[in-house]
């Protein structure tokens, strides 16, 4: 019998999908003795090594998975799961579980954006070619032939990022790892972890190890993202909508000003999603834009399209709107951390944080910058590791005169036509991540549902200062916007929703034209 552990932070929901996808049927290790049972062990995980060392201990598997593992009976690790192999990492005191003589180190972020989020290539030792899966952490096995050895007989595949080579799959005997994540890297990981579920029980051959060297360029893609805001119609449905400068409602012609029509209804999102993971998405986004609480955390709308999402979407999704501290309406007080675990235990792999974020820089600012741990971005890192946590900036051009001169001065932005403005909420880049945040999402009111391109001004600006991916969102109206934010802003992602949403542009098409500008992408 299959079993999968899960430790308890991050999505474990899509493994166990893609498990049953595959048509294979499973349990859960619930206590120390179902390890006696287990012919084979899945244990996947996303988050921090000491929550995952620690989780384990406190439930008594630490040494119960240490023995399973020395049994020889077959075991595949995923991400944290194949962290813990290791002897130690340079994020946590806690020692691993030692099995790989090696350390397991963070990120260099002088040449790179850390986390390491997105579609890398893992050129594996065996004869397979290089294929493309989606990795998201900060922390890895770095390769190094040199300095550890003993390692080198278990590296199985390697991937590069920016200038740093790791080791992104392990196999020696019955142990086999791999720091992607196959279930959420479409058919590729699909098939791949298919295969080990097919012969787990077959011992792996060894693979000569043939020494590894850098390229001038790493096989990280840019991501193409797309985006379904989703709100309740006025009959109560649940709608993907899309705006004008976050109008979404449509407008009357014969008005001058915008009159409360109808919100405008592009389709279903169950619908739209599947139409994008056909299509290529490199990750699909649903932001619920109007966070509609009438219904207990439970059994909120939102929850239940992320589910349904979940057990057919095999690609990663970032679900926003509403991550904060809210009341059901019985009166019971639900945290920040708890509307962002129901969304994550649904299928979510990280959450996207609006509002929030803006208040908890605000109060960061008025208490002199010591962060004091209970914002929801801190949190929710804090539980699931900072690459679960996105946050969704939505800044506006504030234009000045000429000749202004008030508090903003040092941030003006000048065109060549003598305009000048400000960025609205520009400064919260900086601190949302010293707060914890893994990545921006970064929206422009101004440009929203305008297909006039990305604002090229506001990427660069939050590009440059922060060292975190920086997700540029709202205005692509053709292919040459995202090959205009990648090339000229080095975003590590785009994201548009009406073009896509209105069948203007296809996915395949941006993907062509990158490849076209010399732009990796999947
Ligand atoms: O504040 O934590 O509850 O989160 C609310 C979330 O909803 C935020 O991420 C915020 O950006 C989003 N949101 C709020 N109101 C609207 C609205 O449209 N009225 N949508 C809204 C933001 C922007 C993008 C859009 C891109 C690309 N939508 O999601 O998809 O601009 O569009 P385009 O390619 O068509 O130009 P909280």
């Amino acid at each position: 019998m299959l079993y999968l552990l899960d430790y308890g932070a991050g999505n474990v929901t899509s493994l166990a999908n893609s498990v049953r996808q595959l048509g294979h049927t499973f349990r859960w290790i619930e206590t120390p003795a179902d390890f006696a049972e287990a012919t084979s062990l899945i244990f996947p995980g996303v988050g921090a090594f000491e929550s995952a060392i620690q989780h384990l201990a406190r439930r008594g598997l630490l040494e119960p998975l240490r023995e399973y593992i020395r049994s020889g009976k077959p075991y595949f690790g995923i991400c944290i799961g194949m962290q813990v192999l290791f002897q130690s990492s340079e994020e946590s005191p806690c020692a691993g579980l030692g099995v790989v003589p090696c350390r397991i180190e963070r990120f260099s972020d002088h040449d790179k954006a850390v986390p390491h989020i997105g579609w890398n290539a893992a050129e594996l030792f065996d004869s397979s070619p290089p294929a493309f899966y989606y990795f998201v952490h900060s922390y890895c096995a770095k390769y190094n032939p040199e300095k550890y050895p003993e390692a080198t007989e278990w590296v199985y595949a390697t991937t590069q990022y920016g200038q740093e080579l790791f080791v992104s799959a392990i196999s020696k005997g019955n142990v086999f790892a791999t720091q992607f994540h196959p279930e959420k890297s479409g058919a590729a990981g699909l098939a791949f972890l298919d295969n080990w579920l097919r012969s787990a029980n077959t011992p792996a051959s060894t693979v000569p190890h043939v020494r590894r060297t850098l390229r001038s360029k790493d096989g990280l893609t840019k991501r193409i993202i797309a985006c379904m805001d989703v709100r309740a119609n006025d009959a109560g449905d649940l709608v993907v909508t899309k705006g004008d400068q976050y109008d979404v409602r449509e407008k009357d012609p014969s008005a001058t000003v915008t009159t409360a029509g109808a919100v405008r209804n592009l389709g279903k999102p169950m619908a739209l999603a599947e139409r994008y993971y056909a299509a290529g998405a490199d990750e699909l986004c649903l932001l619920n834009i109007t966070s509609f609480r009438h219904s207990p955390l439970q059994d909120q709308p939102m929850l239940a399209v992320v589910r349904a999402a979940a057990e057919r979407i095999f690609v990663p999704l970032t679900i926003g709107g509403g991550i904060k501290d809210t009341v059901d309406p019985d009166g019971t007080p639900r945290s920040a951390l708890e509307v962002a675990s129901a969304y994550f235990r649904a299928g979510a792999d990280k959450v996207s944080i609006g509002s929030e974020a803006v208040y908890a820089v605000e109060r960061l600012r008025a208490s002199g910058g010591t962060p004091d741990g209970t914002s929801a971005i801190e949190t929710i890192a804090h539980a699931y590791g900072r690459q679960a946590v996105v946050v969704s900036i939505d800044p506006r051009r504030a234009m000045v005169d000429a000749d202004y001169a008030g508090p903003y001065a040092d941030e003006i932005i000048r065109a060549a036509d003598g305009t000048g403005w400000w960025y609205q909420c520009t400064v919260s880049g900086g601190r949302v991540e010293a707060l914890g945040a893994g990545e921006i999402l970064l929206n422009s009111i101004d440009r929203d549902g305008t297909g006039l391109g990305f604002d090229l001004d506001l990427l660069k600006l939050v590009k440059c200062s922060v060292r975190i991916p920086v997700v540029a969102s709202s205005g692509a109206g053709k292919s040459a916007h995202f090959v205009q934010a990648f090339a000229e802003a080095d975003v590590e992602a785009a994201l548009a929703a009406g073009i896509f949403h209105r069948e203007e542009v296809g996915i395949s098409e941006v993907k062509e034209a990158l490849r076209i500008a010399n732009i990796n992408a999947r």
